[in-house]
């Protein structure tokens, strides 16, 4: 095969050819792959997991991020956005919210909502405001709040996890984004958010959605303290829950970004390390259907890029107000693209640009 002529190392040529005829690699063998193989090796196979699962699809919507607050009660130490002593902070109200929806009119399928942990916010004064949507978009999609901020609005609420999640699909929640993972590894987690849900707790919250009919997403917050082998035992339990349930749409690689908050003196990670893990995660998650590139955190140029390494969807079209990565120090600071830009940046890196609905339904190929 035309892959063992480019490796050397017998045990990375093993492994390939393990998953180049299709077969699952373990957690020590993907972390060999991982630490050995070059980026043109790794680049190879997870293309070829790429196109054999979606072609040259590449997905996209047509979406609103709304951040409702930055006030938090946590103080994760890789974040740049809660709230810090003496900073101006914002409250919207559910009126502005609702408001910016209005605006957007037709033009958008999905609402994707994640803000800071609001200490006195409940379970109630959210579904008040998704009923809203709703009574005014009945066919928008809402894709909102990461575990964290869903635990903590149940509990204000006096609800279990089970009880929140039930009422916020009876409110109108669609779907759960993919954040407050980070690394599930409990040293690590304890080191860069020492207050928040455990890694546990999370896959716990994911996994009572999905049984309730609750697709959600999922992510890594990777290159900051962690090893590969932290980051390939995070991917190998989000592998074990998707078997279980099937519910993850999809996954998302989020690279840490260093201005403005504590771990700045960590810098961040190069290029090559951000294709190497976007790669593997294609290869590795071998039930998942999707790798995203969150392009207003990772560049639209890099986003381009990966596109020949595992992934094949660029998030959505976002119109203007997400501050997570701004903040934190990416290059567009007002992030916000046309179709026709989404669509001739695909089409530009040789790719076939597709809108998608919020569970990779198909509504328009270009
Ligand atoms: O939970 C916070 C991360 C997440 C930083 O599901 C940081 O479709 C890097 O989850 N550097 C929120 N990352 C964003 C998120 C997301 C974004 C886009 C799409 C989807 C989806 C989900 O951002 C947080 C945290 O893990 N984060 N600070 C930082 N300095
Ligand atoms: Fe709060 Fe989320 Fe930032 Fe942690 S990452 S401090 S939970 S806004």
């Amino acid at each position: 095969m035309f892959i063992e002529k480019m490796i050397d190392d017998d045990e990375v040529k093993r492994i390939a050819t393990k998953v180049m005829d299709g077969n699952r690699i373990s957690l020590a063998e993907g972390v060999i792959l991982y630490d050995n193989a070059d980026m043109a090796t790794l680049g190879f196979l997870a293309n070829k997991i790429r196109e054999d699962k979606n072609g040259d699809h590449t997905y996209f919507n047509k979406n609103l991020h709304i951040e409702p607050t930055n006030r938090c009660v946590y103080s994760c130490k890789f974040c740049s956005y809660y709230q810090k002593k003496g900073e101006e902070g914002w409250e919207f109200s559910r009126e502005q919210m609702l408001e910016k929806i209005a605006n957007m009119g037709e033009e958008i399928t999905e609402v994707h909502i994640v803000g800071g942990v609001h200490p006195q916010w409940d379970l109630h004064y959210y579904g008040k405001f998704f009923q809203d949507i709703k009574k005014l978009r009945p066919d928008v999609h809402i894709k909102a709040f990461t575990a964290v901020e869903i635990s903590f609005i149940a509990k204000k609420s006096k609800m279990s996890v089970a009880e929140g999640l039930a009422a916020l699909k009876e409110y109108g929640l669609d779907s759960i984004p993919g954040g407050g993972a980070e690394i599930f590894d409990e040293e690590i987690r304890q080191k860069v958010c020492p207050h928040k849900d455990t890694g546990e707790e999370w896959l716990y919250l994911h996994e009572t959605a999905h049984k309730l009919g609750i697709p959600t997403n999922a992510t890594i917050l990777y290159g900051h303290i962690e090893n590969s082998y932290h980051r390939i035992e995070h991917l190998n339990r989000l592998r074990e829950l998707q078997d279980r349930t099937g519910g993850f749409n999809v996954f998302i690689p989020l690279k840490y970004k260093k201005e403005n908050n504590e771990l700045g003196y960590l810098g961040e990670v190069s290029i090559i390390e951000d294709i190497k893990l976007y790669a593997i995660s294609r290869i590795f998650l071998d039930n998942f259907g999707h790798i995203k590139a969150y392009w207003p955190m990772i560049g639209k140029d890099i986003s381009q890029l990966l596109l020949s390494f595992g992934v094949d969807d660029f998030d959505g079209t976002i119109n203007d107000s997400t501050k997570i990565y701004s903040l934190a120090g990416a290059e567009d600071q007002s992030p916000s693209m046309s179709t026709d830009d989404m669509v001739k940046m695909i089409k530009d890196a040789g790719r076939v640009p597709v809108e998608r609905d919020s569970i990779y339904g198909i509504i328009k190929e270009y």
